[in-house]
């Protein structure tokens, strides 16, 4: 009921870091990129396959960019669709099944429209049909303003692959949709040409297949590369509009490509004996770029998780977060925790990773002995309630209860002003 709202609230105002005042606002009032990579992970990120680079153009954007080199995805079965959520919502998805199917008309304080309380147009450009994932009442329900979906596309055999049109004609076709939008807008844009089976035509491989004795991580290798290309045209094609000096751009990983039922083959490419249980959790690192135009941008080495891009973001925008129910925490923040807490229970620290029951040491990948564990349960605690107090929320359709409490917005202000 709603004194359950308050005791979330209680909890997240506890965990609330306050911005970094030399970030605070530097992004206001421009437009917003959110670029979801489909299946990409962190392990392509300036490395290369048999001598050939996988990702040249994000080798690139990172050294013009923040990029965050130990950010974790935190989806589950819900895929794409559970990134989508924790990034507008700050929450998580569900430990089984996918939110967007089971609670897609719950009251939520998302991006999109709190974006739209102040003055900016919101959209979803992604070529698959409306219905997947939910994807149409969900859209609503988060604020969305428009979702170009598949209809907008003109979509042929000839420039389509897998699941659909290629990537590099959908950024192409999504420039046109753009330059009709109001500004300033958050729009966000779905891959899709990087999803397994990773199929790709003869004429759009860039670089070989693998040979690691996994169809579907050999073939990743191209579907990346493609993708990488696909982005780099598209960042082209956006200052060719006159779209980049006033925006701002987020791309993030949605998710994992290569399961572990390819752990043998991945354990060739990686050149190590065995894939471990501490393996697989780094392995759940996708990339996360913040890229400001004007800005140089470093590489931050803090642990975080999707969780923490809406704060993040809404600060850079320049607004207050503190009386938001959010489970993540602005990356930019002085007192930014470098933590994050998957889906399934794991987490990660600086120091270890807990995952299968076991507190690893982080720099070795070894088990901690018993008396070491101590490292790990000391934050066992707040990653367990951070996924029990989001469940709450969810499953009880909390926020429809809550009411900012104003008394500290008014506090916070005039505090600012002395
Ligand atoms: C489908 C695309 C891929 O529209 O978002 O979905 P996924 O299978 O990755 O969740
Ligand atoms: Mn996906």
């Amino acid at each position: 009921d709603s004194s359950d709202i308050i005791e979330v609230k209680n909890y997240v105002q506890a965990n609330h870091k306050e911005p970094n005042p030399d970030m605070f606002g530097v992004a206001e009032g421009k437009n917003v990129f959110m670029i979801s990579l489909e299946s990409i992970q962190s392990f392509v990120i300036d490395n290369d396959m048999e001598g050939q680079e996988i990702t040249p153009f994000l080798n690139q954007l990172k050294d013009e960019s923040y990029y965050f080199e130990n950010f974790y995805h935190q989806t589950e079965q819900g895929k794409t669709s559970d990134s989508e959520f924790i990034v507008a919502n700050s929450m998580f998805g569900r430990g089984s099944g996918a939110v967007f199917f089971t609670h897609a008309q719950n009251n939520y304080n998302a991006t999109p429209k709190i974006l739209g309380e102040n003055g900016y147009y919101s959209s979803v450009m992604h070529a698959n049909n409306r219905t997947f994932w939910n994807r149409d009442v969900v859209y609503d329900t988060l604020g969305y303003d428009h979702f170009y979906d598949v209809e907008y596309y003109d979509v042929t055999e000839e420039n389509s692959v897998g699941w659909g049109l290629k990537d590099k004609e959908f950024f192409e076709q999504s420039i046109d949709l753009l330059k009709e939008q109001p500004q300033p807008f958050y729009t966000t844009f779905i891959t899709l040409t990087n999803h397994f089976p990773f199929e790709l035509d003869e004429e759009d491989k860039m670089i070989d297949e693998g040979d690691y004795g996994s169809g579907t991580l050999n073939r990743f290798f191209p579907t990346v590369r493609y993708m990488d290309y696909a982005v780099e045209e598209f960042f082209n094609d956006i200052k060719e509009a006159g779209l980049y000096e006033d925006s701002i751009f987020i791309l993030y990983g949605d998710h994992y490509g290569i399961s572990s039922n390819h752990n043998n083959a991945m354990a060739r490419f990686l050149e190590q004996d065995e894939i471990t249980p501490f393996d697989t959790v780094q392995l759940q690192r996708v990339p996360l770029f913040i890229h400001i135009p004007g800005h140089e941008g470093e590489v931050i080495d803090t642990v975080s998780g999707q969780v923490d891009i809406q704060p993040t973001l809404m600060h850079l925008l320049g607004m207050t977060t503190k009386q938001d129910i959010q489970f993540g925490s602005d990356l930019f923040s002085p007192d930014n925790e470098s933590y994050a807490v998957l889906r399934n229970g794991s987490f990660i620290t600086d120091d270890v990773v807990w995952t299968n029951n076991t507190c690893y040491d982080k720099e070795t990948g070894e088990p901690l002995t018993e008396e070491e564990q101590a490292a790990c349960e000391e934050f066992a605690p707040r990653a367990t309630q951070d996924l029990e107090f989001s469940d709450k929320v969810i499953y009880g359709d909390l926020l429809r209860f809550y009411e900012p409490d104003n008394q500290d917005l008014v506090e916070t202000d005039s505090d600012d002003e002395e």
